[in-house]
């Protein structure tokens, strides 16, 4: 690994301090109600970085008082939508002032590399933040030609509070994909950041504030799953949930939502993307995209694409240029420039992967490189390429999330895509090709939310995202989230004069 020292130097220290780290309700910072608080953990080190107010149920009541209050007394739903907008594009200039001070708190919480939080996620985040100002005064009903003498036209409403649960695997984009529709349809909001990385949706929030968001309108509580998470899916009062982490808690979420009132719930779930390497691809770019589809922001994507399916004839090059890919992989203090990838977000994800790996051992997969922890300190995994992995191997079916690539060989395009969709998951999918044909035949046969062909991971604000099967249920950004954050009211009155 070109810089495997750097996992054992001292750590960079981050160019920010610490300023929030009370719970953000009502416009005011605060502290829980059981006056409790949790560790932050440095995924460099596993040493504090600060410790947080710790919200449960009470404080989640309280939140939600507050977002319900700001709903049906206003300002914010009752504001013109040009106000709203003008407000969120504020933010965003804010957001953009800060780049560097929130990407280094993303980095330090999180363990993703610095250069990827300053150069492509918090100007992500604020691009996101202004697409959907963009939408706030362009939302609008229809006047619908029905049977009979009647005027009938339709209203986009906001649904009300909106609950969200976010992960730690993009604090930042999680937050903006989140609230930005939210927002931009005039609802209010109470978010449950992920309890591994509450530091940058609370400096975020304050200049989200500082840009004129009414007190109330959104509301931030650090906290744990079981117990301010699920409070926030039980609430009567809440009246719409979205969700991104992993399948198993989506289940949970769905669950809680039927046994309290029944809120409409969105869901951003796991996955296990294939990547089909044809036959006719150009090896080397090949190697170089596979690469990127997997190892990215240290394997913790939901779309990574963790099945690499290479066909036979350019299997063997391929195999060989991908471990040699992965040990040129730059590991080390993400604060470091040269880097590529930081370490794992915490102990149970980093032991999480190291099971897999061994399991992908034990199973019969050959091992190529990596394979272990890398240093003795923090959470830091070398990149780990297996070949002759199977379909029914655990590493070919579950979710690993993290820097292990598994390439699995196939014969014909068919025979690929029968396998491809023989998971539970359908995320997203990458295809890589010179043949058009092919290319449109793959992209219309597979089961997934995301096609990308000869390119992996483009994302934008406009490109709507979301999983097929077990991924989950709806779609996130573009203008197709709008309707998550919007009731239809019909509104029918008779014509008196229905000549005219
Ligand atoms: O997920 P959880 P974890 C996958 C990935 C990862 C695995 C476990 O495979 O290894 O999930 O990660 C909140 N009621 N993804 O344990 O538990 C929790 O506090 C309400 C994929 O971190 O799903 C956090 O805010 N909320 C993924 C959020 O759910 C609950 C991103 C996610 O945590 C809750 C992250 C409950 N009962 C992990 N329990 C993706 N799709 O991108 C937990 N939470």
């Amino acid at each position: 690994y070109s810089t495997a020292a750097a996992a054992l130097e001292e750590p960079i220290k981050p160019p920010v301090s610490v300023e929030y780290t009370q719970l953000l309700i009502n416009g005011q910072f605060v502290d829980a109600a059981s006056g409790k608080t949790f560790p932050t953990l440095d995924p460099r080190t596993g040493e504090v970085i600060a410790h947080v107010a710790e919200g449960d149920a009470e404080d989640i009541n309280r939140a939600v008082a507050a977002a319900r209050k700001a709903f049906d007394e206003g300002p914010w739903p009752k504001m013109t939508a040009y106000e709203r907008q003008r407000i969120l594009l504020r933010f965003a200039d804010l957001v953009e002032k800060h780049n560097d001070e929130i990407a280094a708190l993303e980095t330090w919480d999180n363990g993703k590399p610095y250069e990827q939080a300053a150069k492509i996620e918090v100007p992500m985040f604020v691009r996101l933040i202004r697409y959907y100002a963009g939408w706030a005064d362009k939302i609008h009903g229809m006047t619908v030609p029905a049977d009979g003498p009647h005027h009938v036209q339709t209203l986009h409403e906001p649904i009300g509070v909106a609950g969200q649960i976010i992960p730690w695997n993009f604090p930042l984009l999680m937050y903006a994909w989140k609230v930005g529709p939210a927002l931009a349809c005039g609802n209010t909001i109470v978010l449950k950041t992920a309890e591994q990385t509450p530091l940058s949706a609370l400096y975020v929030t304050k200049l989200l504030h500082e840009a004129g968001l009414p007190s109330g309108a959104l509301n931030v509580v650090s906290g744990f799953g079981p117990t301010a998470g699920a409070a926030l899916c039980s609430h009567m009062d809440v009246d719409k949930l979205a969700f991104t982490g992993s399948t198993e808690t989506g289940k949970v979420i769905l669950e809680l939502s039927a046994k309290s009132n029944l809120k409409p719930v969105t869901l951003e779930l796991g996955g296990k993307s294939p990547f089909i390497v044809c036959e006719d691809a150009d090896v080397d770019n090949a190697v170089e995209l596979a690469h990127f589809a997997l190892f990215f922001n240290q394997g913790q994507c939901c779309c990574a694409g963790s099945r690499t399916y290479v066909h036979e004839r350019v299997y063997d090059e391929f195999v060989e240029k991908a471990t040699a890919r992965a040990l040129k992989r730059s590991v080390g203090d993400p604060f470091r420039q040269e880097i590529e990838q930081g370490p794992q977000v915490d102990s149970e994800q980093f032991q999480k992967i190291l099971r897999y790996i061994r399991a992908g051992v034990d199973g019969g997969a050959t091992l190529e490189t990596g394979g272990d922890r890398l240093g003795e300190k923090g959470y830091y995994i070398k990149p780990t390429v297996f070949s002759n992995v199977q379909d029914d191997m655990l590493i070919a079916t579950d979710e690993i999330f993290g820097p292990v690539q598994s390439i699995l060989k196939y014969r014909d395009l068919d025979e690929v895509i029968r396998r491809a969709n023989s998971s539970r998951y359908g995320l997203a999918a990458g295809v890589f090709t010179q043949s058009l044909d092919t290319a449109n035949t793959v992209m219309r046969a597979l089961r997934v939310g995301t096609v990308w062909i000869n390119c992996f991971d483009t994302f934008d604000a406009a490109i709507p995202f979301g999983g097929y099967k077990m991924s989950g249920q709806g779609r996130e950004k573009g203008e197709y989230s709008l309707k998550n954050y919007l009731q239809v009211k019909a509104v029918v009155t008779p014509l008196k004069n229905p000549a005219w």
